[in-house]
């Protein structure tokens, strides 16, 4: 208090980087990195907003965006001094707009593993009652978190449990147990149990090897199966031959497991991989991502860019190319900073902590 003087004021979220930005220190993919390293849940996370810290993504934003520049001067020279210089080379330009478009096609691609790193994935333990869904926490998370009993119904709330896997945050939930309740607590956990699985963006569903395929698990396979998903056949160790389980028809992968003596976690690991990794991306391999807001500039620069290359398709005059060149080059220039507004300064710095 005493501190707060006439001369002394509280610094606001971000203060420290914006001015830090302002005078041009950092541009605004670097100050956006800051903020990514300070919330990384993983190493990887950490180490993509390192590289965007030191302007990794700067870089090639940048060299696209002087490229576009140079084409927009390109064209506009044609309409001023129509008579005093060569026409265009059509396919030269044609040539550049090619490789720009792969470089930002290319820059997109890392949204989605951007978006991984940064939220990670929440993934839901599922099932009957007493397959072992607890005991598969206890065994991923090296802990005893959830309670396991040999008593069906013995989870009565979400139990989460946080994991890092091939450098993906992941927020695991064990859930109660589905069946018809027997009594109001345990009703109350698995309605929480439902609404875990509708937040969820990978679900688990666990069954048990020695009792097979049940009806209670087809039933609970009918609520789940339009979301991404595992079978988690656990319990291996009660039966001579897992690969006997029958299960339905599905693109879903199986995995094999017994929960009470920490087997198979690996395989569970890889296929979740499998899974978040579908665009064939590893998050290990990334140098740099992008955040929603840089990828949703990107995304107006590559369909401006597009409509470019239709234009010249098209012949049509070069009044439109340079309107699309334009909406690319701002779309660009957002991503960096070089072309930023007041609101979406105030947007950006308010998601930052204070002394920051
Ligand atoms: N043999 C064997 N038993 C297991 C295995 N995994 C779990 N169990 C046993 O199965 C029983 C139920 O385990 P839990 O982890 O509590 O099952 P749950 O699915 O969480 O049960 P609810 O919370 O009641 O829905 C316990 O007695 C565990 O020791 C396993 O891999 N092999
Ligand atoms: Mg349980």
């Amino acid at each position: 208090m005493l501190l707060l003087s006439p001369r002394a004021k509280l610094a606001q979220p971000g203060e420290f980087t914006l001015r830090a930005f302002l005078n041009g220190r950092l541009d605004l993919t670097q100050a956006e990195s800051i903020t990514d390293l300070v919330s990384a849940q993983s190493r990887q996370a950490a180490q993509t907003a390192l590289a965007g810290l030191r302007g990794k993504l700067t870089q090639p934003i940048r060299q696209i965006r002087a490229d576009c520049l140079d084409l927009l001067a390109e064209v506009e020279a044609r309409i001023d001094f129509e008579d005093d210089l060569p026409p265009l080379n059509q396919d030269a330009i044609g040539q550049k707009l090619d490789e720009i478009l792969q470089t930002v096609r290319h820059i997109l691609d890392t949204a989605h593993q951007g978006e991984l790193l940064r939220s990670g994935l929440k993934v839901a333990i599922i099932g009957r009652p007493n397959v072992g869904k607890s005991s598969l926490l206890n065994a991923w998370s090296r802990s005893d978190r959830a309670i396991v009993t040999d008593l069906p119904g013995t989870t009565r709330d979400v139990v989460e449990s946080q994991l890092v896997v091939g450098g993906i945050p992941i927020q695991v939930l064990d859930t109660a147990g589905i069946r018809a309740a027997t009594d109001q607590v345990e009703q109350i956990g698995i309605e929480r149990s439902r609404a875990a699985i509708e937040a969820a963006d990978l679900v688990l569903l666990t069954l048990e090897a020695n009792a097979g395929w049940t009806d209670a698990d087809q039933t609970l396979y009918e609520w789940v199966h339009h979301r991404p998903l595992i079978f988690v056949v656990n319990k291996i160790d009660l039966i001579d031959d897992p690969q006997q389980v029958c299960l339905p028809v599905s693109q879903s992968p199986v995995v094999y497991i017994a929960a009470a003596q920490h087997q198979g976690i690996e395989s569970l690991e890889q296929a979740i991989l499998e899974i978040a990794q579908q665009d064939h991306l590893s998050a290990a391999d990334l140098e740099v991502t992008i955040n929603q807001r840089q990828a949703a500039a990107l995304i107006r620069a590559r369909i401006a860019l597009e409509q470019v290359q239709s234009t010249i398709c098209n012949q049509l005059p070069l009044d439109f190319w340079t309107i699309d060149l334009r909406i690319a080059i701002q779309g660009l220039g957002e991503i960096t900073g070089d072309e930023v507004t007041e609101s979406m300064l105030d947007e950006i710095f308010s998601r930052f902590c204070i002394g920051k």
